[in-house]
């Protein structure tokens, strides 16, 4: 397997930019680990950007795109064999397998450390150690950690100031005694069989080796957001979650926001930048986050959610400015492409793109591609990583401290048959049964089969630092923390009539059960009681100007009955695996759904 490039970049200055002993006796350690040729401390400006990425133009690791078209924008190809989230190599290593829980990959953190050292021996020998200090959250908000990333990857380096604020501010930040996460990765030979994503929950700290996939080693998302946030939540009272937030401001001025969780490539990141309909003139929906949100109990006893993110790594097939303009707007400048395919005149192009396939162009492996070719241009999974500054649907909330209160928490997955498209739960613990017994249909985002049905408790079964049944816990704790705490829903935006077709069109139509679920935490629409939950009459949803008639609605939001019961005992492959651990409200919550059925 060829070792990817050595980066020696000429600009590496000498001094590090902080007092914390703990941090630069870390980095020393590490140092002497992975022998680097040398160190290069990040300070986030505009001239490293500059020179990293002439760095990585000279080196073959980004390719500049045609910048009359794309200014700023860059392209990525990845090894073949690393192109997805590798749930089989990720390791949460608490002191006992019990702690991570039967839903996680465990080792004992001894046993990791020793590998994982002995991996990383002289690994950055012709390599540079770049020291990225970054912040998930903004400057001075009460949820913000710093996080310190070790990396031999300019691609990484690169990724993650598009993703976090990184740099200075996180310095600043930090200080000379702050608390930091501390991450190292390295690439190594890009070896599946080396690939090990391994946490540490109690030491706060994250090892990534053998990757140079975005979900695998931009340390500060999935790893510190929510594998390491989700474990601190717990500790300190607050909640890491997989939900995108988002903001539906109305005619008049009334603004809600909402948080929601759904699997990955399910639409997050569209629904997050949605644009509502012209029949919804006056309406408006503002971006918070796509990915992650942290959320925390305010004085008036609301939940505030914050993004700690800066940017977006969405994934691109299918994206276009009927899917999602706002998503082609933030990828149209600054951004760095992975992934996708490469026209002769240096665009980037992907199934799905609006306008007609190019003649040819180079495949995401750097094949010649033409239309008549079986094989997909783009990896199903190739990303965009933009900073969130691009889309012009920010909300202006998404860089205050304070963060935004919560109204409505949704959950939903990928669902052919049974899940409506709308429901909404009985109470704070039914909301806590829903998510925790949603289920989607699998996507490329991580490696392993596509379109089984997986149960993935609030989108967080890949993300959960510690053991599932303590996080459904930790859930039920939260509603003593909250005086108001926010509705809880249940979305289906895939479910297909008997002809196999979608029966709802999704995309910015979803404004229409949006304003539903903001009407309801409102208080201004009625909903009439199911054995799953409360749900509105196909009336209450306003179709018009949409192409699906009433008896689709109808279908889209029916219940049988008998759907429901298998739908329970399917429940049973998640409540068996963590039958020791799970709170017994959720094992009454399921004897009521089966007493109603
Ligand atoms: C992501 C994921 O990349 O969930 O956000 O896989
Ligand atoms: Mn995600």
């Amino acid at each position: 397997m060829p070792l990817p490039p050595a980066s020696v970049p000429s600009f590496v200055p000498d001094a590090s930019p902080t007092r914390h002993a703990d941090l630069r006796a870390w980095v020393e350690e590490m140092r002497d680990l992975c022998q680097p040729d040398q160190v290069y401390w990040c300070d986030g400006s505009e001239r490293e950007r500059e020179q990293l990425t002439q760095e990585a133009v000279d080196q073959g690791i980004l390719i500049r795109l045609n910048q009359e078209k794309l200014p700023g924008c860059y392209y990525h190809r990845s090894n073949p064999n690393d192109v997805a989230r590798v749930e089989d190599c990720t390791f949460i290593c608490t002191r006992t397998p019990d702690a991570a829980g039967p839903t996680n990959h465990w080792m004992a953190p001894a046993a990791m450390y020793e590998k994982l050292y002995d991996l990383c021996r002289g690994a950055m020998k012709g390599r540079t150690m770049y020291v990225v200090p970054y912040l998930m959250g903004m400057p001075g908000s009460p949820l913000t950690k710093v996080g310190v990333e070790l990396t031999d990857s300019i691609y990484v380096v690169l990724s993650m100031r598009i993703m976090t604020r990184m740099g200075q501010v996180a310095w600043d930040e930090l200080g000379a005694n702050g608390k930091f996460t501390k991450g190292l990765h390295s690439m190594l030979d890009l070896n599946p069989e080396r690939r090990f994503i391994a946490h540490f929950p109690q030491d706060n700290t994250i090892i990534s080796v053998g990757s140079n996939y975005g979900g695998n080693v931009l340390l500060g998302k999935k790893c510190l957001a929510l594998r390491l946030g989700s474990y601190l939540g717990r500790i300190e009272g607050w909640m890491a979650e997989h939900m995108l937030i988002l903001g539906v401001e109305s005619p008049t001025g009334e603004k809600n926001y909402v948080a929601a969780a759904f699997p990955s490539a399910c639409g997050k990141t569209n629904f997050a930048m949605l644009i509502p309909p012209k029949q919804f003139a006056g309406w408006k929906i503002t971006t918070v986050g796509d990915d992650i949100a942290w959320m925390r109990p305010g004085p008036d006893g609301r939940l505030y959610a914050i993004n700690p993110e800066a940017g977006y790594f969405g994934v691109v097939p299918g994206t276009n400015f009927k899917s999602n303009p706002n998503a082609m707007i933030s990828m149209s400048k600054d951004t760095i492409y992975t992934n996708v395919a490469l026209t002769p005149d240096g665009d980037v192009w992907w199934e799905g793109k609006d306008g007609e396939p190019p003649a040819e162009c180079l495949d995401w492996q750097g094949r010649p591609w033409t239309p008549a070719s079986k094989e997909k241009a783009a990896h199903p999974n190739s990303r965009f990583a933009a900073p969130m500054q691009n889309n012009p649907a920010l909300a202006p909330e998404a860089n205050d401290p304070n963060g935004v209160p919560i109204s409505a928490l949704i959950f939903g997955g990928r669902r052919a048959t049974t899940l409506p498209l709308v429901f909404q739960a009985f109470n704070w613990i039914h909301g806590v049964y829903v998510g925790a017994t949603m289920a989607s249909e699998t996507t490329a985002a991580a490696t392993g089969g596509v379109g089984q049905v997986r149960r993935d408790p609030m989108a967080m079964l890949p993300f959960c630092g510690y053991n599932m049944g303590d996080y459904f816990r930790h859930w039920l704790r939260m509603r003593k923390l909250l005086k108001r705490p926010p509705k809880v829903f249940h979305v289906n935006w895939f479910r297909k009539g008997k002809d196999g077709k979608f029966l709802w069109p999704g995309y910015g139509e979803n404004m229409r059960v949006l304003k539903w679920i903001v009407d309801r935490c409102r208080g201004r629409v009625p909903a009439y009681e199911t054995p799953v939950g409360w749900m509105p009459e196909p009336e209450d949803i306003d179709i018009t100007g949409l192409e699906v008639n009433v008896a689709e609605l109808t279908e889209a939001l029916s219940l049988d009955v008998e759907e429901w019961k298998r739908e329970v005992l399917l429940q049973d492959e998640l409540f068996f695996k963590l039958y020791a651990d799970l709170p017994k409200e959720l094992i009454f919550q399921r004897e009521l759904l089966i007493s109603r059925l």
